[in-house]
């Protein structure tokens, strides 16, 4: 097959599969990931909290350097799956972030989980040699995708397509030199926008096109347990429990772009167990059996981190009145960072 053919047949395949769009560009295309970020860190002051951004972009350090950790790899082949297509239980929204509610990267339910695996088959019968990270994804996913012409970055630091920024991106390398871009016409950002920036309950957008991770909540409440205790963030972490989506939801080019026509395999039968209240009340097990597999960023280990979370957003979004037998129940949790966390949010309320 010629090198044309097989990548149409890829991208052809990636959309009958329901992906809404796939490009393939040569992996030198893909220079110039460094010193974006490190313009980016340059640009940031000294401090304990640079010291947490830097730490995050080196456990990337590779995807800087991609030749020569995959030699073997010519092409980078990015596809787009819009996940704004499923209902979300109305006690998850302001609570977890959409995109962990509908989260397919281990899912092997999902359909976009199996999109993916059907992708990968396809490829490799066609003679390609692929890898991929399903979790973190082996390369700079939104710098590929930007490379490749698949949509625009926005000064909230999310890429876009025509179906918003509610997407979700995954690559592969491959061993053949394969080239399918595209020129993407969407409107940049207008220049007085700063709705995304505003809307960061933490100051994580720290100027446009860049998020800090040490301010960002899904750095501190899902990929971590935070000890909130007099955390000065701890206010600003409102209702949120897992995720936060405020820079995505305050984007006009968001606005109605998510249409809720699917149900997300199991999303509503584990929802209603997830009021904040119930939270601080889950068992142990159940958590560790239903949660941490869906969540991951949460291992069974860290299982105390939802009832802390909860706690604090219990604090910051009921009436004391509302929660307060939830939080002295929890001074007898098993977990000391949950009694901590009670004893701590009960201080507030006296
Ligand atoms: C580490 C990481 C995080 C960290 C750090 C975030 C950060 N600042 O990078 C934390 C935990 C904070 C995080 C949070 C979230 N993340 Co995250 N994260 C990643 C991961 C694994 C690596 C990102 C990385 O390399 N960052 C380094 C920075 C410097 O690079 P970058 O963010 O990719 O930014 C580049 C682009 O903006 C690009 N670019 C794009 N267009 C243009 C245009 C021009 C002109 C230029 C110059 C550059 C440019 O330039 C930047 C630098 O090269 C990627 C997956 C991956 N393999 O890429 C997912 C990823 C970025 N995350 C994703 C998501 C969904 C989230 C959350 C929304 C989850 C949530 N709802 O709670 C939040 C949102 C935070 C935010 N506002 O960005 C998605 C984003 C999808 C999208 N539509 O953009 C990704 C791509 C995962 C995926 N498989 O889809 N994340
Ligand atoms: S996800 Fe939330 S905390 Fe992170 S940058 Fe966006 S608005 Fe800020
Ligand atoms: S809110 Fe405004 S500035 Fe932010 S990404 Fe959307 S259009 Fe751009």
């Amino acid at each position: 097959m010629s090198k044309n053919r097989l990548a149409e047949g890829i991208q052809s395949q990636a959309l009958a599969l329901g992906f809404e769009k796939l490009a393939l560009i040569p992996l030198p295309r893909l220079n110039g990931f460094g010193s974006e970020v490190d313009r980016r860190l340059d640009a940031l002051p000294e401090g304990q909290a640079k010291s947490v951004d830097k730490a995050v972009f080196e456990r990337f350090a590779a995807f800087r350097r991609l030749s020569e950790v995959y030699p073997w790899a010519k092409t980078a082949i990015i596809a787009v799956m819009n996940y704004g297509v499923y209902r979300i239980p109305s006690n998850l929204i302001g609570k977890i972030g959409r995109v962990f509610c509908v989260d397919c990267r281990k899912d092997a339910q999902s359909q976009g989980y199996k999109a993916s695996l059907a992708l990968e088959e396809f490829m490799i019968a066609n003679g390609l040699r692929v890898e991929t990270e399903r979790k973190y994804g082996l390369l700079p996913l939104r710098w590929a995708a930007y490379r490749a012409g698949l949509g625009r970055g926005r000064k909230n630091n999310f890429f876009y397509t025509q179906s918003g920024s509610w997407i979700h991106l995954e690559a592969w390398l491959g061993d053949q030199e394969l080239e399918l871009t595209e020129n993407v016409e969407l409107k940049p950002c207008p220049k007085d926008c700063d709705l995304c920036l505003k809307a960061c309950p933490t100051g994580a957008l720290a100027e446009p096109y860049l998020t800090r991770p040490s301010l960002c909540l899904t750095f501190l409440n899902a990929t971590r347990p935070s000890d909130w205790v007099n955390h000065p963030l701890a206010k600003a972490a409102g209702e949120w429990i897992y995720g936060c989506d405020m820079c995505q939801g305050a984007c006009p080019f968001n606005r109605n772009k998510w249409r809720e026509d699917e149900e997300f395999p199991g999303l509503a039968e584990l929802s209603q167990n997830l009021g904040l209240g119930q939270i601080v009340d889950l068992d142990y097990a159940w958590i560790r059996a239903n949660l941490a597999p869906k969540f991951w960023y949460a291992p069974p280990e860290n299982a105390f981190q939802w009832k802390v979370n909860a706690l604090n957003a219990l604090k910051n979004s009921w009436p004391p009145s509302e929660w307060r037998l939830y939080a002295q129940r929890a001074l007898k949790d098993e977990s000391p960072e949950v009694r901590r966390m009670a004893a701590w949010v009960l201080s507030l309320a006296d």
